[in-house]
């Protein structure tokens, strides 16, 4: 039975106070908020030890089956409340520490945000991480340990400035476990040569190689309340003493240890150079090693691998675990080709998290042959049985686009595709998208590889512990069994009609919506009356995200009561919380725009306080826990078919919001949760955006010309209208205009403005605000990650 199960009050106050003395040697009147968390997390950590290892010997012990996520993002943002919640006992330490004149708050407010992860993506992987213990399912995670997470946002007159993110602290982080015991040895650069052994069989041969050290940091990943705990295994590289000699200088060392240094901040394009492919190669290798060293201990038959683990393929970044894996088959437990590959297309399966050309990886062919060569070589041979697998079977055309090697490039979306067994989109709009575009000739000739899988969240997090008053009157209204099992939240349809809950509803919005204006208040000294639509977009920017459109109804709106001082219009406070990957120009040019039309809005007396802008600096995980739940309208406003599923979207629904949206990603499946009298649904669909692009008739200057009222928002851009913004209104004026307007904001521009009023109108009867709120609250559960993961583990990993 878990330790946890028998703690008392007294027991934590004494194993605390131990912690402190045994890490500081102080007491506890004497510590820091940071020492104080340091010995809970170092306690909790001792609580959690014994299942910890007691997991990972089962599943040797009881040879299960294991699934592996590869991914070279995660975003879990700070563990504290998460990890207490999990084990049950957060309510049990927060009266110990009362008890000894701590707040809680006070240690979790000094954990440090691990954001090893950009945006979506790594936030998934996070969620899927508390999921998987959660149901019980083995499934863990395989990643790199950037010493530098995503750079820390500062605006600087206006201009996004980026700092480096040193969150590890010299000690380390608390909750991990370095594994010198695990280490394992990583190759690349050099030559090899096929040498053919007496057998017939070609040996690789390696020549002027640099060998890396891979050490693990183990991360526990507690289940909620079941006593199952997971890993999340993170690699750091070191110089190993034995090749000491081939890196002499400190310019040779600090180039290594640059490998695990910096996540990149880019979480579409491809960031081109080498550092990235040797990161994507030495996490792969490093995992795939210690997998098979584990499966090796069971003494099963390497050829029925896929019979016991399972890797999952996270974006295209781990793709090159499809040749890895068939390496250390081959070469080193010396498997047939035919053999190796039968297990290895088993053992992979892929996720495809965007449809954007340009977020799909492709390696120039010389430099993957410089960096890893005999990966390289595998590349080729796969390629090469690939083309005379379906040559004469399909046509020519469809075996050119789908092959890996094409025009000297790697494709690794096709390695990943091809490599496994698995191929599945993240809503179902994105994997129709798959099915009948980006991916239609793989669809002809693998259609049963692919499968959809819509996101999920994981509730605990976005519900419990983000939103501490909204789940103290759920426990009033429909009991507290929501917090083990969250489809109980469907109770809540009961009392959609009752109007003393719509008022406590809308009371426990307003006061989180206090929260936030005084977090804003203290950081930037703006005043905001909370009696306002709080409406929030927030996400990282992107040019198919539209934040402009947003920006122009903000326009619009001040243009309104400029022209007209006597208006009144239902107070608003738009919310933007945004990082812009450092090169990404535009991206910058938009932050810059919405900061000095901030500026001006707030500064301007004249609109008496109807019409405020903030932009949030440093967006993260801890961030989006403080705004979520304040937010009345959640933005979700992608051009139709560009979001592959949003998951924040969930997130706010999950907390009251009504969600402003086209019909895009998983807003379509939170339109059918909801129906649609409780969304708020704009703009073109996927179908009117294809249109456009089979048509080639989207004429945008056409459309500003014929719109006076629309002409006059664009103009603001170059106008003067928002000072200091020259050189980034030209630029945005000639995306729209000159450049005909890639993401079609002047075709949505109206229907958008129309549902705003709408939104704006709505908000005034608050009945049916509320009403509407709580629908979505209660029709929030089937967006769980633990349901989604559920269906990747039996459906896709088969280890359930
Ligand atoms: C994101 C997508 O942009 C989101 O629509 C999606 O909800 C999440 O992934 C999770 O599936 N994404 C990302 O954050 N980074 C990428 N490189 C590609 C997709």
């Amino acid at each position: 039975m878990a330790i946890v199960m028998q703690l008392t009050k007294e027991k934590i106050i004494q194993d605390f106070k131990m912690q402190l003395h045994e890490d500081f040697m102080i007491q506890n009147d004497e510590a820091t908020a940071d020492e104080r968390f340091i010995a809970l997390a170092k306690l909790v950590k001792c609580y959690v030890m014994p299942d910890w290892l007691r997991g990972r010997d089962e599943i040797v012990k009881e040879q299960k089956k294991t699934a592996y996520y590869f991914s070279i993002e995660f975003l879990p943002g700070k563990m504290l409340q998460t990890n207490l919640l999990n084990l049950g006992i957060y309510d049990l330490v927060q009266e110990a520490l009362r008890e000894i004149g701590v707040d809680l708050m006070d240690l979790v407010d000094a954990e440090r945000d691990m954001a090893l992860g950009n945006g979506g993506l790594g936030r998934l992987a996070s969620c899927f991480m508390d999921s998987l213990p959660t149901i019980g399912a083995p499934g863990f995670g395989n990643g790199i340990r950037y010493k530098y997470g995503l750079f820390k946002q500062k605006i600087v007159n206006g201009y996004q400035v980026e700092l480096p993110d040193a969150w590890l602290s010299s000690d380390g982080n608390v909750w991990e476990t370095k594994k010198p015991h695990s280490a394992v040895d990583v190759k690349i650069y050099g030559n090899v040569y096929l040498v053919p052994q007496e057998s017939g069989d070609l040996k690789p041969v390696y020549e002027n190689v640099k060998t890396l050290r891979a050490v693990p940091y183990d991360m526990m990943q507690i289940g909620f309340k079941n006593d199952v705990v997971n890993n999340l295994r993170l690699w750091d590289v070191e110089i190993p003493e034995k090749y000491e000699l081939d890196y002499p200088t400190l310019a040779d060392r600090r180039r290594i240890e640059d490998i695990t240094s910096v996540l990149y901040p880019d979480d579409a394009t491809r960031e081109g150079q080498s550092l990235r492919l040797i990161q994507e190669y030495f996490m792969v290798s490093a995992g795939l090693q210690t997998i098979v060293a584990s499966y090796a201990k069971m003494g099963l038959p390497m050829a029925k691998i896929h019979e016991k683990i399972a890797v999952h393929i996270n974006d295209t970044h781990p793709a090159m675990a499809v040749p890895e894996l068939m390496r250390i088959l081959v070469d080193e437990y010396e498997l047939d080709w035919d053999d190796a590959w039968a297990t290895t297309t088993q053992v992979m399966s892929y996720t495809n998290h965007t449809i954007l050309s340009e977020a799909l990886e492709k390696w120039d062919a010389g430099l993957f042959k410089e960096i890893v060569p005999r990966i390289h070589q595998i590349v080729g041979e796969i390629d090469r049985q690939f083309v005379k697998t379906w040559a004469g079977k399909v046509d020519t055309a469809v075996i050119d686009h789908t092959r890996i090697i094409q025009n000297n490039q790697i494709h690794m979306a096709n390695l990943s595709i091809i490599g496994g067994h698995s191929v599945n989109g993240v809503a179902k709009l994105h994997t129709e998208l798959l099915i009948e575009d980006v991916l239609k000739d793989f669809y002809l000739l693998y259609p049963e590889k692919f499968n959809n899988k819509t996101n999920g969240i994981a509730q605990r997090r976005w519900s419990q512990i983000a939103n501490p008053s909204m789940s103290a009157l759920l426990d009033k209204q429909i009991g507290d069994g929501w917090r083990s099992n969250i489809h109980e939240l469907l109770k809540l349809e009961d009392f959609l009609e009752d109007a003393t809950v719509q008022l406590d509803f809308y009371q426990v919005k307003q006061a989180n919506k206090q929260r936030l204006a005084d977090y804003v208040k203290k950081t930037q000294g703006i005043d905001l009356p909370i009696h306002a639509i709080f409406d929030v977009q927030v996400k990282r920017l992107h040019a198919y995200k539209r934040q402009l459109l947003n920006v122009m109804h903000i326009i619009k709106l001040y243009q309104d009561l400029k022209d007209n001082a006597a208006l009144e219009i239902t107070p608003r406070v738009f919310f933007f919380g945004a990082k812009a990957a450092p090169g990404y120009h535009f991206a910058k040019s938009v932050i810059k725009i919405i900061n000095e039309l901030a500026n001006l809005i707030n500064n301007d007396a004249r609109l008496r306080d109807q019409l405020k802008v903030v932009f949030l600096e440093n967006y993260n995980v801890s961030l989006a826990e403080l705004i979520i739940p304040a937010a009345d309208v959640s933005e979700q406003i992608s051009t139709a078919g560009k979001e592959a599923s949003g998951t924040s979207n969930m997130k706010f629904m999950m907390n009251g919001a009504l969600t402003l949206a086209t019909l895009d990603g998983a807003n379509i499946e939170i339109k059918d949760a909801v129906g649609e009298d409780n969304i708020v649904i704009f703009g073109m669909d996927k179908d009117a955006v294809y249109a456009h692009y089979t048509r080639h008739d989207y004429n945008s200057r056409y459309i500003y010309e014929t719109n006076p009222r629309l002409k006059r928002v664009v103009d603001a851009f170059i106008d003067g209208t928002i000072p200091n913004t020259h050189y980034e209104g030209h630029e945005i004026w000639d995306a729209l205009i000159s450049y005909n307007d890639e993401y079609f904001l002047l075709e949505d521009f109206e229907d958008y403005v129309a549902k705003q009023a709408y939104i704006s109108e709505l908000y005034k009867d608050k009945n049916t605000w509320q009403s509407k709120a709580m629908k979505n609250i209660a029709n929030s559960g089937r967006f769980t990650s633990d349901d989604t993961i559920e269906l990747y583990a039996r459906e896709i990993w088969g280890i359930l």
